[in-house]
């Protein structure tokens, strides 16, 4: 992923036609449009590849299965045009090299879940976090996904994968996180969903958070 405005939306709208011009308006205001069950189920699999064509999408499709299993899903993701795809990381570390396995032979990239946004995230992944986070580091990943929604744990989870890793973050917005603590905090990109495809002028709102991540960038 090209580290431009270092926004990602999460396009979690149902409907074609909204999601086709949100991504359309959004072009060069975001680095990448993430895409997962509700706009994949709602319209079919053939939306990853036509907003694949206006901006690089991440296909968030939270693989947790064995590594057959995973090997099926990513291979299918990839043909139908992601550039990326969301991987959980409790299943283990055979599961997740299958995944980048895959991704390898299409020229790809994986990202793997370490700590999520939700409060639900403490009745038991944030006790195994850092040893994901650890796992994650060991394979050829391209980064992790951690919350926005606890930048003391960004930070906690970067002082574990070290530079070379990318942290994509989500929590920012209605989950109640800020763009400019979670860039700070370490976070490469921050992914923003309602704040951005429920806002009357969806540009003008990922221009808006676009700033906010350049000011906190270059204070
Ligand atoms: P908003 O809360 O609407 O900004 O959307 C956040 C997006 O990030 C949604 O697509 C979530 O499914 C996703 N997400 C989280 O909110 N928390 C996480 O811990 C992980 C993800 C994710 O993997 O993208």
């Amino acid at each position: 992923m090209i580290k431009d405005t270092r926004l990602i939306l999460a396009l979690d709208v149902t409907d074609r036609q909204q999601a086709l011009k949100i991504a359309q308006s959004v072009k060069g205001h975001v680095d990448a449009i993430k895409i997962g069950y509700p706009l994949v189920l709602a319209t079919g699999k053939d939306i990853i590849g036509e907003i694949a064509e206006m901006v690089p999408v991440i296909a968030d499709f939270k693989v947790a299965d064995i590594p057959n299993t995973d090997r099926l899903i990513c291979e299918e993701v990839f043909r139908a045009g992601a550039d990326a795809v969301i991987v959980h990381a409790f299943t283990g570390s055979d599961s997740l090299n299958m995944c980048v396995e895959v991704a390898e032979e299409h020229g790809t990239e994986i990202y793997v879940v370490t700590e999520m946004s939700h409060p639900g995230a403490l009745d038991f992944m944030q006790r195994v976090a850092e040893d994901m986070a650890q796992m994650a580091s060991n394979a050829n990943v391209a980064g992790v996904v951690a919350p926005a929604t606890r930048p003391e744990r960004v930070k906690m989870i970067r002082s574990i994968i070290g530079d070379d890793m990318a942290i994509i973050s989500p929590g920012v917005g209605a989950q109640g996180g800020n763009a400019a603590d979670t860039i700070r905090a370490g976070a490469d990109w921050v992914i923003v969903g309602r704040s951005i495809y429920l806002a009357d002028d969806p540009k003008q709102a990922a221009i808006e958070i676009a700033k906010e991540i350049k000011d906190a960038i270059d204070q």
